[in-house]
């Protein structure tokens, strides 16, 4: 699997959150890729992970493969199995270097090719969505007028496996002559690898849950306003509904909703300091007194919101457009938030 998607992210969690889930998965990815070479005793298992690997194994007669053998070549670890012609034996040992390896061979003999034994172990020990090729083995010594008639026989038995290929090869010349074994497509994740990945995408995201994001500046100010303009709204249908009568509550009730709009940017701007924002001018400040002076009854209560409520909604607008000293730091942290979840969105989707 490509490492840089995982890298980036890792980068991208420096001050917002423990990157370790995604260094476990690095490291995982790095492992060499394990395949499980499988099937009855002398199809040639061991034969395939020599010419693979370059390295001799004990073969034919006298070197029948009695316990697990790993041999770890260029970036793969090729597991050689016992033969598996005992089912209950094979089912104890096999189904768990399967379940943790990251693809199968399965080597079936070309002179009897996938029979009932192989059909009832295959669909015992194989897990569903792990990668599986099917190496026929013996197509050397197959009458070659037959050979396509057991690659049809093999390839149509093996179907609801679904394998990523069916492979014939003459393994005994593959070893004699020194050309290795055909090679199988190049590794890719597989179900192991990518249910860890996942699951370390997942445990950052949950970190970056637990803190909610700080909003951006723009979104800053679109909060201020959204908040000054329910506090003038909500001050006005106290005039409509006759509960404010006066320009001087009007404008008392305003200053009254101040702190709670306050502390609405506050909290979206939360963890970095808030702007220094701007409170309605009180019924004693001078430049409340100023207004109020040229206002009286329901009409005027209404006015002196709507025109008090203006202006500190822009002056507000202002502090904040020409940024507060904290701004920048929010605004960086905003970025460095939107590339880490890009970044593990990126992760997800190269899986
Ligand atoms: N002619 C021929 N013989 C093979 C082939 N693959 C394996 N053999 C022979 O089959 C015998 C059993 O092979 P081995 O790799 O030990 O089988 P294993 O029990 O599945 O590990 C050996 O004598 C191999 O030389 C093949 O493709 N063609
Ligand atoms: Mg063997």
């Amino acid at each position: 699997m490509e490492h840089g998607g995982l890298r980036a992210a890792i980068r991208h969690c420096e001050g917002l959150c423990d990157p370790s889930p995604l260094l476990g998965a690095l490291s995982l990815l790095a492992e060499p890729w394990t395949v499980a070479v499988v099937g009855r005793v002398g199809v040639g298992k061991s034969t395939l992970v020599s010419a693979w690997s370059g390295l001799p194994r004990p073969i034919g007669l006298g070197g029948v493969t009695r316990a697990l053998e790993i041999v770890e070549t260029e970036g793969m670890r090729l597991l050689d199995t016992p033969g598996i012609d005992d089912a209950d034996a094979a089912l104890l040992g096999l189904e768990r270097v399967v379940a943790d390896a990251d693809g199968v061979v399965w080597v079936t003999d070309g002179l009897q090719p996938w029979t009932a034994t192989e059909r009832d172990l295959a669909s015992l020990i194989l897990v569903p969505g792990r990668p599986l090729w099917i190496v026929v083995s013996r197509v050397d010594i197959v009458p070659p007028d037959e050979v396509p008639a057991v690659l049809e026989r093999v390839t149509t038995l093996s179907r609801p496996l679904r394998p990523r290929a069916v492979v014939p090869v003459d393994l005994r010349s593959a070893l004699r002559e020194g050309r290795g074994a055909p090679r199988l497509e190049p590794p890719i994740p597989g179900p192991r690898r990518v249910a860890a990945v996942r699951e370390a995408v997942r445990q950052v995201r949950a970190q970056l849950d637990e803190r909610p994001a700080p909003s951006s500046p723009e979104e800053i100010a679109g909060i201020w306003a959204a908040e000054v303009r329910d506090a003038i709204r909500e001050i006005e249908l106290g005039v409509l509904s006759g509960a404010i009568a006066h320009p001087t509550e009007a404008l008392a009730a305003l200053g009254g909703r101040a702190q709670e709009v306050l502390e609405a940017v506050a909290r979206a701007c939360a963890p970095f300091p808030p702007p220094d924002l701007p409170c309605p001018a009180s019924p004693s400040e001078p430049l409340g007194r100023q207004l109020l002076g040229r206002l009286a009854g329901i009409a005027g209560a209404t006015r002196a919101v709507k025109t008090e409520g203006a202006r500190w909604l822009l002056e507000g607008e202002l502090v904040i457009r020409d940024g507060w000293p904290g701004a920048d730091e929010l605004a960086r942290a905003v970025d460095a938030r939107a590339r880490l979840v890009a970044s593990l969105d990126a992760v997800e989707a190269n899986l």
